[in-house]
């Protein structure tokens, strides 16, 4: 059976009928941040640019990129393009440093988020008859709030459980009957665990579908959930600075990702030359949206490795499908879902006086779970023989880290001198999970 196509008008739009939606859009989109958003006009002006000069979809490569220290630059409200009376939400996530990126909506931005995310839920078979079990978390992070909103905009009975305390995502799953499930794939994967572990049959589960994302999972994964849960398993990307989750989504087919490209234009580009690259190379994912109003961005750098393929897919649906996305162009990490940059944790460090920036992150899977060990060099000063001082400051680093990034982290204390110097460039980061 195929799911059902929640806006076919847009979803299945001829090529030619999209380019003039885009363009339209892309046009009046540019005149909005040129007229008010200062860093645009300055950047526009700066390249001899005004709002004259975009007149289709052929002319956006003409305009400059935005990079996440942009938003970090303009912290917390200065790229928004409507005066605050206007925003009606706020989210946010990691920045490379200490600031988080700050997003906010506007009543007609939170109402595209429900549309993309009710298209989301369709295609994954979701609708009235559903019970959604959220178990993305609650609160800056888009995830949990943009679930919740596709799946009252479908019709489905939502369970707004946020993540954590598997116990209790098993006994509501089982006693309210829930249908599908949406949150991380690490965390879908524990669960499957969880249910096994239990003891409780199967068939008092009626779980049938998953919305799994906010990081990268493999096929073999994929298969994995699916064999253990008896589901079928879709990816869904998405990230803050262009709307939160349903930006893209997989169909029945699961054979890449379907982007919302009436609301978010994605190109690809050669991450080192900038340069736009050719239909189906890969590259770094870039996206200009072109319908929100309290936050346009033009051409956010996602970072993110991927291709793009414009055949029409098996469902009916026409919008461009993006290969799953397994790597990175910088060094941002997602672990449990959050996203970390070992940046942060430097900046940790050196605001310590206990601490040297000398530190290796060693990150792992364990039962499905992600892990997270910071093995850091103490000041020779604060170097002690007596265990419960070295304790106690392995607990001051840990709950610097905790309200810093929301991680929980194994710190280990090594003596000075004893992490392994580099004459290049410093390895910081070991990923043992094994995601590519
Ligand atoms: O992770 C939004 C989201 C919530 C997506 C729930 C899906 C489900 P951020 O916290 O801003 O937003 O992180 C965005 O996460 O640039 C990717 O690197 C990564 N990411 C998100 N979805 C996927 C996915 C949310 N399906 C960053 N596969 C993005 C691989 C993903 N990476």
């Amino acid at each position: 059976m195929t799911n059902s196509v929640w806006n076919p008008h847009f979803e299945t739009m001829s090529r030619d009928k999209m380019r003039d939606v885009q363009s339209e859009r892309l046009r009046d989109a540019v005149e909005r941040v040129y007229y008010n958003v200062p860093f645009y006009r300055e950047k526009m002006q700066q390249m001899g640019l005004g709002p004259e000069h975009i007149n289709s979809f052929d002319d956006l490569s003409k305009l400059p990129f935005t990079i996440k220290q942009d938003l970090r630059d303009n912290y917390p409200f200065g790229l928004f393009a409507v005066p605050m009376s206007e925003i009606i939400r706020l989210h946010a996530s990691s920045g490379t440093t200490g600031k988080p990126t700050v997003v906010g909506y506007t009543r007609h931005d939170i109402g595209i988020w429900s549309e993309v995310m009710a298209r989301t839920l369709s295609a994954a078979g979701i609708g009235k008859t559903d019970f959604i079990q959220i178990a993305y978390g609650y609160g800056l992070f888009t995830g949990g709030l943009g679930l919740h909103y596709g799946g009252e905009k479908v019709g489905a009975s939502v369970i707004p459980i946020s993540g954590g305390n598997t116990k209790r995502q098993l006994q509501l799953m089982r006693d309210f009957g829930t249908t599908a499930l949406a949150c991380t794939p690490s965390y879908a994967s524990y669960l499957a665990e969880a249910i096994a572990e239990s003891g409780i049959p199967r068939e008092e589960f009626k779980l049938k579908t998953g919305i799994f994302g906010a990081e990268p999972w493999t096929e073999n994964m994929r298969l994995d959930i699916e064999k253990k849960l008896n589901i079928k398993a879709h990816d869904i990307y998405g990230l803050s600075e262009i709307i939160g989750p349903g930006v893209a989504f997989e169909c029945e087919h699961q054979c890449g990702l379907h982007i919302n490209e009436d609301h978010f234009i994605p190109e690809i580009i050669d991450p080192d030359t900038l340069e736009v690259l050719p239909e189906g190379e890969l590259g770094e994912l870039v996206f200009s949206t072109i319908t929100k109003e309290g936050l346009p961005i033009i051409r956010y750098r996602t970072r993110d490795l991927t291709r793009l393929n414009y055949e029409k897919c098996a469902c009916g649906r026409t919008l461009v499908r993006m290969n799953k996305c397994t790597g990175r162009s910088d060094d941002m990490l997602i672990i449990r879902g959050v996203n970390l940059f070992p940046s942060q944790i430097e900046s940790i460090l050196l605001e310590m006086e206990e601490t040297t920036p000398h530190y290796l992150l060693v990150v792992d899977r364990i039962n499905n779970l992600d892990t997270l060990e910071l093995q850091v060099e103490v000041e020779d000063r604060f170097y002690s023989d007596i265990i419960s001082e070295l304790q106690a400051l392995r607990k001051k680093i840990q709950s610097h880290i905790e309200s810093a990034t929301g991680l929980s982290t194994n710190v280990k204390l090594v003596e000075p001198k004893s992490i392994k110097r580099s004459e290049g460039k410093a390895t910081r980061v070991i990923d043992n999970r094994k995601i590519k």
